[in-house]
């Protein structure tokens, strides 16, 4: 049988983010995705303007039909959630709904570019810093690595920088940290600082020239589904740089609020 995963992100109408890439994602790679919505927005944040419709009011009564129906989950993955309340209902989440083995996977998704997205304030990254401590795995980048550790953002850095914002997360959670979109010496990677190894594993990648909103998500939710199918950590990072540079490749220029994840799912199965 599939592995079910609850995925607990928003749901944008339009934008190829959060949970309209995450449940393609997840099923295209044999995972069966639930979802818990914690918001509707007409479209996502990097538009100019965007409705706002907060389910937080909702998620108390999902969780008593689920608990009513003894619903489980094999694992967890979190994304944008939107509001600071959405913390202590997603650890009711893992609390109540956690099979045997569950993985907590979470990507904070509050920032890039050295910026919050619009919406966010420091309270929401604190609270989120907090909810960290119950996750085996986060998937920070290198901004929302700086805003959670108080560390300040850099454009230009090299190693000793990731290290030192590895240590900072570190004294948040026990979790596996794995630094996203690192970018220094014309490559881009991911730092894996799993448990009990002192040197973090580092994997680069080709930069591409340009960047696209939409990637972060895309990343979790392909690394989530290939961890889920029980591939390494590192197998699992390579995988999904792998398909969001696909997805940027495949990508016009004019394309300017997501990527076209859907073309790199097309030729795959051709
Ligand atoms: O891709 C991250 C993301 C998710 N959800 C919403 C967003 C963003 C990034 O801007 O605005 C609503």
């Amino acid at each position: 049988m599939a592995k079910r995963i609850l995925t607990m992100q928003d749901l944008s109408c339009v934008g190829q983010c959060s949970l309209t890439v995450a449940l393609p994602l997840l099923s295209a790679n044999g995972i069966e995705a639930a979802v818990l919505p914690t918001a509707v927005l007409s479209n996502h944040t990097m538009f100019k303007s965007w409705s706002y419709f907060d389910l937080t009011p909702e998620i108390k009564n999902i969780f008593h039909f689920w608990k009513e129906n003894g619903l489980k989950f094999d694992g967890f993955l979190l994304g944008y959630l939107g509001k600071n309340e959405l913390m202590d209902l997603a650890e009711e989440c893992f609390d109540s709904f956690a099979g045997d083995g569950a993985k907590i996977i979470i990507d904070p998704a509050f920032g890039d570019n050295g910026k919050l997205y619009g919406g966010f304030d420091l309270a929401y990254v604190k609270a989120m810093a907090h909810l960290l401590r119950r996750a085996d795995i986060i998937l920070p980048n290198v901004t929302e690595a700086c805003f959670l550790t108080g560390m300040e953002y850099r454009e230009n850095y090299d190693g000793a920088f990731v290290a030192k914002l590895i240590e900072g997360l570190k004294k948040l959670t026990n979790a596996t940290v794995i630094i996203t979109g690192v970018e220094y010496g014309g490559k881009i990677g991911e730092f894996i600082a799993a448990d009990g190894k002192k040197e973090p594993c580092e994997l680069w990648h080709k930069l591409l020239p340009v960047k696209k909103h939409g990637t972060g998500d895309i990343f979790a939710s392909v690394f989530t589904a290939n961890y889920l199918n029980g591939k390494s950590l590192k197998d699992c990072c390579a995988a999904a740089a792998e398909f969001v540079a696909d997805c940027i490749i495949n990508t016009d220029d004019g394309h300017f609020y997501g990527v076209n994840f859907e073309e790199v799912l097309k030729k795959a199965r051709n």
